[in-house]
């Protein structure tokens, strides 16, 4: 049996050389946390390579995802499907081992990473999921025989770099008031950030600051002893009640002569003489890529994975036997799969919101429409950025999450947009939640990079925001959103709703929800909107992204665009202006990404090429709108910040009136 140590070498060396191979990349950080590793994923993780995605295997982020060899060499040894070949083309054109943990691209790795501290958000949502998926479907029967279907922990490993990072702060928290007891958090205190020694500009009180935070700290853990970190791993896992940070001191690049301990070895190859001094230094005398039999014999994991794996199975065999429908319950939250009569429901709920005919705030039918789907859905997990209120995220009926209380479905998060947002990232992520969150439209910003990740991921997450434009008034510049909408929309992967009235509030929470290929932004005004009148096919069409919602008697010679607040007074100026001789289409525009996705017959027939006069329409900033009004046509929107006064008052400052329309498109004829 070869000691720990060799283990861990076999980890430094995978790194050095695919860096090396790769002529980019980061050592020093698997480097110096192999030996924590080695412990954590061949004697604590619970999982099993051969099935990445079993429900109840414990979580592990890489927070510090420059040192994704790390993740890599981890997989390959304990028997994922990511080969030594996978290994050699790290950071290249389409092979399972990009530059940095990429989900999707691995099988093994749970959440993309790379921006520093949000890998560390994103486990305080994967854990806060297993909290509450286990006050749901945990039971004992009446004989007493316990049923914890739902029990793992989530494991992140985080730099300085990560607990720099002010999201840190807001997540970690967040986690300790929560008592998230499962989060165990390895930190990798190297002293070394890539300008060189932190004492420079990280002179923290770490473990203090966790305490604060309510955290359970275990200090001073040498992170190069097996030991000490066996025996910390274990404190932290007796501890249900705190999330758990195990403070590692290690050597970054520990192993190589000149570079060790040094931002040297943080960012760049070692270079190949520093290799051989390393793998002498190390006792480790196999060539690059080969790892000897008996090493790879005792990383690997498909065993006591499997054996792992099997055990949960039998468990929930004999749930299903006596519990039968949360076991029916939990096989439908985990396969990702809608509740039967969900599409004949919100069908029905269209038809009731247009037949009622409510002029209201979209945040306000927003709020109603939460309600009702809440009652469909149970794995609806609300939350708001600590505007509940104000943006109508929170029902009559919910209940708030708490340390004491998980089995609720609304978390007041507090005023921690990004947290928020990367929270809920990790809820997706976890699976079986289905998570939204709110917060105003201008402080979408702060959460951005986390709206992103939620974009690159793929992930169905669904942000809601509220106070939609210089039409929420009085509270001015500052509150007032302009060049939001623009940024949002240019986001790859997400798609943005901006609804005109209630009834395409409903559609554009149908659209969420039912979307699986990845996150929705929801877009509300706090100012009443009008109700539209719709045929069946006009309601029909709200989902394909843009309609006709209003046509002249008379072929057009005109047509308007406009979403959101600003679709009444489009209609009033399509409706003078067709009574006036300039006969005018609207077409109502909720969703432009959908309307994209759409056929290109659908889209003709609601744009024709033969109408040039078009008049886009968006209290926003108006350059988006040149793809589709075209070269002839003009946008009436906002390209400077808004003023503080009654929100009517604003929008009629900056010209958007149904007057300014009709002569909008009048210049055009
Ligand atoms: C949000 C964000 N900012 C900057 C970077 C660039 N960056 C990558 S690693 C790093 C230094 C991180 O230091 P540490 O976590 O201590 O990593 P170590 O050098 O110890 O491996 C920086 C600034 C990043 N990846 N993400
Ligand atoms: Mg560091």
């Amino acid at each position: 049996m070869s000691t720990a140590r060799d283990r861990a070498n076999a980890i430094r060396a995978l790194a050095m050389d695919a860096v090396q191979a790769a002529k980019s990349g980061h050592p020093g950080a698997p480097m110096g946390m192999a030996d924590m590793a080695e412990v954590l994923w061949r004697e604590v993780l619970k999982h099993n390579p051969a099935n990445p995605n079993w429900p109840d295997r414990d979580r592990f982020v890489l927070s510090n995802g420059h040192g994704s060899m790390l993740i890599y060499s981890l997989l390959h040894l304990t028997g994922y499907d990511v080969s030594i070949e996978d290994l050699r083309s790290f950071r290249q054109l389409g092979s399972k081992t990009p530059g940095h943990p990429e989900r999707g691209y691995t099988p093994g790795v749970e959440t993309t990473t790379g921006p520093l501290g949000q890998g560390l958000a994103n486990g305080v949502g994967l854990a806060l999921a297993e909290k509450l998926l286990a006050s749901t479907f945990n039971r004992t029967t009446a004989d007493g025989r316990s049923f914890d279907i739902v029990d793992h922990c989530t494991y992140v490993f985080a730099g300085d770099g990560c607990l720099m990072e002010g999201v840190s702060h807001e997540a970690c928290s967040l986690a300790g008031t929560l008592g998230l007891g499962k989060l165990i958090c390895l930190y990798d205190d190297n002293g070394i950030s890539i300008d060189g020694p932190v004492s420079g500009w990280f002179t923290d009180d770490t473990p203090g600051r966790f305490e604060a935070y309510g955290w359970q700290v275990i200090p001073g853990v040498d992170g190069h002893s097996a030991e000490a970190v066996q025996a910390a791993l274990a404190s932290a896992r007796a501890n249900p009640d705190q999330p758990t940070l195990i403070c590692c001191k290690t050597t970054i690049g520990f192993g190589s002569p000149n570079k060790g301990g040094t931002a040297g070895s943080h960012g760049s190859p070692l270079g190949d003489e520093e290799i051989a001094k390393t793998r002498e230094a190390l006792n480790w005398p196999y060539p690059p890529f080969e790892i000897p039999a008996e090493l790879s014999a005792e990383w690997d994991c498909k065993v006591r994975g499997a054996d792992a794996e099997n055990q949960w199975q039998q468990l929930f065999k004999e749930y299903e036997l006596a519990f039968p429908e949360l076991a029916a319950e939990f096989t439908r939250r985990t396969s990702n799969t809608l509740p039967a009569g969900w599409s004949a429901s919100l069908t029905a709920l269209l038809e009731e919101y247009q037949n009622a005919g409510k002029a209201l705030a979209s945040r306000q039918a927003s709020g109603e429409i939460i309600s009702r789907l809440s009652a469909l859905l149970p794995e609806l997990v609300g939350g708001s950025a600590d505007l509940s209120g104000s943006n109508n995220t929170i029902w009559p009926e919910a209940q708030a999450v708490g340390a004491l209380h998980p089995d609720g479905n609304y978390i007041y998060y507090g005023v921690r947009e990004f947290g928020m947002t990367a929270i809920a990232n990790g809820l997706a992520l976890h699976g079986a939640i289905r998570p939204f969150t709110g917060t105003f439209l201008m402080f979408m910003e702060y959460a951005r990079n986390a709206v992103r990740m939620s974009a690159l991921m793929g992930l169905q997450n669904i942000h809601v925001y509220t106070h939609d434009s210089i039409g929420q008034g009085e509270d001015g510049p500052t509150h007032q959103p302009v060049e939001q909408l623009t940024n949002l929309r240019t986001t790859p992967r997400l798609n943005v709703w901006r609804p005109c009235d209630a009834v395409e509030t409903v559609g554009a929470w149908q659209a969420a929800i039912e979307r699986t290929e990845g996150p929705t932004a929801l877009v509300f005004s706090r100012q009443t909107l009008a109700h539209q009148a719709r045929s069946d096919l006009q309601r029909s069409q709200i989902c394909q992204g843009a309609y006709v919602l209003f046509e002249p008697e008379t072929a057009p010679v005109a047509l308007i665009m406009a979403t959101g607040s600003e679709v009444e007074i489009a209609r009033v100026a399509a409706v003078r202006l067709s009574e006036n001789g300039v006969p005018t289409r609207l077409v109502s525009m909720p969703s432009a990404e959908v309307f994209s996705a759409q056929s290109l017959a659908y889209q003709a027939s609601v744009l024709p090429e033969s109408i040039r006069a078009r008049v886009a329409v968006e209290a926003g900033h108006g350059d988006y709108w040149r793809k589709w009004v075209g070269l002839e046509g003009n946008v009436v929107g906002l390209n400077e910040y808004g003023e503080s006064a009654p929100g009517a008052d604003v929008l009629a400052h900056f010209g958007f009136s149904a007057e300014a329309i009709e002569r909008c498109v009048k210049e055009l004829l």
